[in-house]
Order: structure tokens, then sequence, then C-alpha cells
């Protein structure tokens, strides 16, 4: 498909506005294709920028990363759980949403399911009338965060794991019960763990299945597994995202969820330039080296530089943050990890506390994929941050770009290939009066924002 030669025009007179065009790139021939643009729920999601993820359940009790569904009910007993405290520490980190891990590979539920005794229920906690994720989604809501579920299909405590159309159904049930009891969800999480359950046997997904009842039910959640359908994941645990990041990608680079292999991670880390969907990224990674809560690991949590340099790596390159902060077995955020995470929304304040005034800016359209735009200051500043930003709900475009002095000497200041959403870069500190911004796109010419900051 091609878009109408109409279409373009308005695309160039954006263009126009937003760089507050000197000389308009002159109209040639190919019209661009038609690119794929993100739904107003990807676009919201994105622009979040970061979410907090919590994983608790059996392990926080066990020491454990992953259960092996063995585990009694009886060890569950957050004696102070107070998800309200999970949810303002989020907030204090400026985090907009949350993932909660309703229930992760052992199998325990934390919400009262009928599908299992195997769940909260069974538990001493609040004599087991309890509600994990009632608590959280109420404290969220309390306090303005968008909730978000994560219900791990590989389950090592049913019964029928591995009897495929039967545990099938029971996952529906338990998906059904989440989608419903608890009203709007931002976000439903997904991964493609897949081993084996209790009787040894392996299980058979029906992913289609899934995401229909997804769609049916909660028809407004992002869904999030492997590559899709509505985002991808990163491809690794580290929270990196890559340096080229399209949010397009070829669906079929990552032919199933749970697919491995070097090109899958390829793909997953940097989308494709032609990709034929869109599908932005998001990075979890866990602010201590386990995602549940383990005592021995209270000295080895992020650094702030750790976590400012994430930011960078994840946001600042087009991704979306998901940070995993788990709770302690009495149920809420340890200290550490509180203090952290407003030191490190304090970080980012102060690195953006100081936009520095752009007096005007001229684009030079060099032909119809781009052109060099000239930033005047309005007086002589140092400048140590770069914020560059694509429109990306007409598309994404940027393939290249640079950040040079202005003046004749034109010394290259950052350069790179994809914007995308955003692209932060920190730069030596210098003094210039003027910088020159240079970008190339893969069809037409995309108006780029570049933001500069003390
Ligand atoms: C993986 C799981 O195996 C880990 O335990 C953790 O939940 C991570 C976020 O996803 O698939």
């Amino acid at each position: 498909m091609t878009l109408s030669r109409r279409h373009f025009l308005t695309q160039l007179t954006a263009a126009a506005a937003i760089s507050r065009v000197g000389a308009v790139p002159s109209l040639s021939w190919p019209v661009p294709q038609a690119r794929p643009r993100p739904s107003a729920q990807q676009l919201a999601w994105q622009r979040d920028e970061l979410a907090l993820f919590i994983h608790f359940g059996v392990n926080t009790f066990t020491d454990r990363e992953w259960g092996d569904g063995t585990e009694s009910p009886s060890i569950f007993n957050p004696t102070r759980l107070d998800a309200r405290q999970w949810v303002r520490s989020a907030k204090a980190a400026g985090a907009k949403s949350m993932v909660l891990t309703a229930k992760h590979h052992d199998g325990f539920c934390l919400w009262p399911t009928e599908t299992t005794s195997h769940s909260v229920a069974s538990s001493p906690w609040r004599n087991g009338t309890g509600d994990v994720v009632r608590e959280f989604v109420d404290a969220c809501r309390i306090e303005g965060v968008k909730p978000g579920l994560y219900c791990s299909p590989w389950d090592r405590n049913h019964p029928t794991y591995g009897d495929s159309a039967r545990y099938n159904d029971v996952y529906m049930a338990q998906l059904t019960e989440l989608l419903t009891r608890y009203g709007p969800l931002h976000e439903v999480w997904f991964d493609g763990a897949n081993a084996e359950g209790p009787n040894g046997k392996r299980q058979t997904y029906d992913w289609p299945r899934t995401w229909a009842l997804v769609r049916k039910l909660q028809p407004y959640a992002i869904i999030f597994s492997d590559a899709g359908p509505d985002v991808r994941w990163i491809g690794n645990e580290r929270g990196v995202a890559g340096e080229t990041h399209w949010s397009t990608i070829r669906p079929e680079s990552v032919p199933y969820i749970g697919a491995s292999g070097d090109e899958v991670i390829a793909a997953l880390q940097h989308g494709h330039a032609d990709g034929s969907v869109w599908r932005p990224s998001e990075t979890d990674v866990s602010i201590r080296p386990g995602w549940f809560y383990h005592p021995a690991e209270d000295a080895t949590v992020k650094s702030l530089d750790d976590l400012v340099q994430l930011y960078f790596t994840s946001v600042g390159r087009n991704s979306k943050l998901l940070l995993n902060v788990p709770p302690t077995r009495d149920g809420v955020l340890h200290g550490v990890d509180v203090a952290r995470l407003a030191s490190l929304r304090a970080s980012l304040d102060r690195l953006f506390a100081h936009p520095l005034d752009v007096r005007d800016s001229t684009w030079r359209a060099d032909g119809v994929q781009g052109g060099v735009r000239t930033i005047r200051l309005r007086a002589p500043q140092s400048v140590s941050l770069l914020d560059l930003r694509e429109p990306v709900s007409r598309g994404q475009r940027v393939s290249s770009w640079s950040v040079s002095t202005a003046g004749r000497d034109r010394r290259l200041l950052a350069s790179g290939t994809t914007i995308g959403h955003r692209q932060l870069r920190r730069i030596p500190n210098i003094f210039v009066s003027s910088l020159a911004l240079h970008v190339e796109s893969v069809d037409a010419v995309q108006p780029v924002e570049l933001n500069l900051y003390a």
C-alpha cells in the first residue's frame, strides 16, 4: 500500500511546522511507503516510559527463584503486606504502571482462584481470606497507577499441566478470573516458559485462544509476550535495548513464543526497519540479581548509577523500562530499594532540570529523506545531554542521525542510527551557541525534535 500524494504533502507540512523550516524539501517521487503505526494503546503504553515489576509469591518465602510446585501454601504469610507502599514507591520513581506476578511458575495463585486450592486461600495470611491481586489493584487505583498482571503459563503444581487441552481450560479459567474480577488492566504479561509439569509432561499452550480471551475481556490492555501481539520483549534481562532499535519488526523472525537462537534475539533487540508490524519493546530487568526477594541480596541492589544507566539503555533507546522490585517476606519493599527508587527519580529530575533555551532552528533538506537542522541557542551555553524525539505516531523513520558543532570545524558530538520515541545521549560538556542535527530517514522526511540540557 502506498500513501496518497496528499498524505505525503501533509507529512512535509508537519515536518515544516515542527522544524520551523527554512527551506522546504523539493517534492519528488517515489511516494513513501505506508509504514506501520502504533495504536493509541501502544503509544500511551510507551509514553509512560517506566513501569515497576513486582515478583512476589512462595519463592519469597523459600528463597528460591523458581519454585517446583511442591511448596506448601502454609509458608505464605506476609504479615505486614502493604500494597500501597509498593505503589507509592513506584510513583516516587516516576513509574506510571505496574505488573504483579499473580502466578509464577510454581503455580501458587496470589488470588483466591476457583481453579486450584494452591492459592492464598489455603495460606495462613489473613486467615485464608486475603487476595494480593485485589490489594495490589486497589492500591494502584487509589494512587493513580495503572495495574497489570503476569500469570505464568508454566505451572509446576497444577495436576492437569501437560494434559494440554485440560490445562489450557484451567489456564483460561484463571485468566478469566484475573481479567474480569479486578477492573481494567493496563497490561497482561506472558512469558513463554514451558517445561515439565508435576507429572513430568510438557504442555502445548494455546496462544491464539489466550490472545482472543484477553482481547474479549480487556480490549484496552496491552499484551506483552516474546514478540507481541502488542509489545515485544527486548531479548535479554540485563536492561539493555539494541542501539539500533526499530519499533517495527518482521513477525516471522520470532516464529513461536519461546523461540530462541541468535537470530531471534537479534530481531527482538533491534527490530527491523522494514518490519510489517508495530511492536515496541519492553526492557525487563531486576533491581536485584534475582527477580524474587532474597535477604542475601540486600547488599547487591543496583546502584543509583546503574539505575540511571538502565534508563539510558532502555528508555533512552526507544524502549520501555519494566524495573522489578520484589517485596520482602513481610510484604513490603525493602528500605534500600525504596530509597534507590526515590534517588533514581531525583537523579533523572536533576538531569532534565535545565532545558536550554533555543532561539531558533532552521531546517535544510538535502533530499526527501534527510536534511540538516541548525539549532541556535539564545546565548552560548554548556550542553551535556541530548534528547532526540521522533513523532512515532506517524511511524518510525529515522535511520541515522548525528549532532555536531555548527561552526566551520563541524566537530561531531554524537551519532546514531534509530531515534524512535526517544533517544538520550550524554556528551562531554561543551560550550556552544549553535548545533547542527543531521537526519536521514528511510522514506520521507521525518521531523525530529532535539532538546538540549545543560
Ligand atoms: C522469566 C521467568 O522465568 C523469571 O522467573 C521471571 O519471571 C522473568 C521476568 O521471566 O520468564
